[in-house]
């Protein structure tokens, strides 16, 4: 029988330093925050944000912050910033609590051990170690995941009033005041036709001023989704993300129109991201922290796709402060991102 190196008693072991510090409190909160206005996604309209924090609180005396979100509630996947809190103050902190607060990916591990599933909670804590271990060490948790490649990053602007001439309006401010140039716009919950001729009028009224883009949120069937990418095209829309629900629904429509397709919902971490680029399922991938299950797991999913050659955007769940930058420094580590990011959360 063969047995892994690890658990032969006789295997000689190089000792690197002992703990600089264990993790003696956990503590979580939620804060609640109202939008600048609504917020009308395919599948809920949002007038407020829930922040879960965490804090972790190490022998040292350093105090990491991390933020999980949802979208909806639970309008958008099976967590919630409240089922975040019981997950963590019930399950998480008693395997935290002792635990060599500055190995981190040690840590992520005995999570991952003992709870499936959970990936914004485990974000959010993942978040709050490498915070902790930015104020050990002196270092940004850019230089902590391996160093960054850029010091600032592209935002996009996301119009999502459901009104049109109010998303007009609310662009031609962004340009005037030079803020955005790039508009993902919400839509999804009308029917097709009229989406399309929402992102035609909007299209239309900017011009080669500004870049549109268009989240589905996974409201087309496939057979919508081939009108809906047809008029898409040709109102001039660059980009339509998550048309689809289904992963295989996705890579058949990939290549068929001229605009690129963007996995989102689909991607729940570096083994879907797999999945996705062994089909070539997808032009980009919408990299979202809590979605990967954390800072580490968003590399992984960046280097899948840029082993596949899928392009890479930086995803936001309308995080707010902590989970924004948090988000922005493992973004900064990727070596390529070439459709930039959406990460204007804390400004909603
Ligand atoms: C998503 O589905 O991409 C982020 C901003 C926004 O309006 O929706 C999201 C989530
Ligand atoms: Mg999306």
């Amino acid at each position: 029988m063969r047995r892994s190196m690890e658990s032969m008693p006789n295997t000689p072991h190089l000792h690197l330093s002992a703990a600089s510090a264990t993790i003696e409190r956990v503590e979580t909160f939620l804060v609640d925050l109202p939008t600048i206005r609504p917020h009308q996604l395919s599948m809920a309209t949002m007038n407020g944000q829930t922040l879960m924090l965490v804090r972790v609180h190490c022998s040292d005396g350093t105090v990491g912050v991390g933020e999980g979100t949802t979208i909806g509630g639970l309008a958008y996947g099976a967590e919630s910033p409240e089922g975040m809190k019981l997950a963590i103050d019930t399950y998480f902190a008693p395997l935290l609590i002792g635990s060599d607060a500055s190995q981190v990916p040690a840590v992520m591990a005995k999570l991952n051990k003992a709870i499936h599933d959970n990936r914004f909670a485990k974000c959010a804590v993942e978040i709050a170690l490498f915070d902790a271990l930015g104020h050990r060490t002196g270092l940004p948790v850019s230089q902590l995941l391996g160093g960054r490649v850029r010091d600032s990053l592209p935002v996009a602007w996301t119009l999502a009033s459901g009104d049109t001439a109010k998303d007009i309006d609310e662009a031609e401010r962004m340009l005037a005041l030079r803020r955005h140039n790039i508009f993902k716009l919400k839509i999804g919950r009308r029917a097709v036709a009229a989406d399309v001729a929402h992102v035609a009028a909007i299209k239309k009224a900017l011009g080669e001023r500004a870049a549109v883009r268009v989240d589905v949120n996974k409201a087309w069937s496939e057979l919508q989704a081939q009108h809906g990418l047809a008029g898409l095209v040709d109102a001039g829309c660059e980009l339509v993300e998550q048309p689809v629900a289904s992963a295989d629904a996705l890579a058949r429509l990939k290549g068929r129109f001229a605009i690129a397709v963007m996995a989102d919902e689909s991607l729940t971490g570096p083994a879907s991201a797999f999945a996705l680029a062994r089909v070539a399922g997808a032009d980009v991938f919408a990299v979202k922290t809590e979605q990967s299950g954390g800072l580490r797991a968003a590399q992984q999913v960046a280097a899948i796709a840029d082993a596949a050659g899928i392009g890479l955007y930086g995803g936001t769940m309308l995080e707010g402060a902590v989970g924004t930058i948090a988000s922005a420094h493992a973004f900064a580590t990727f070596e390529h991102l070439q459709w930039g990011t959406e990460l204007f959360g804390p400004c909603c």
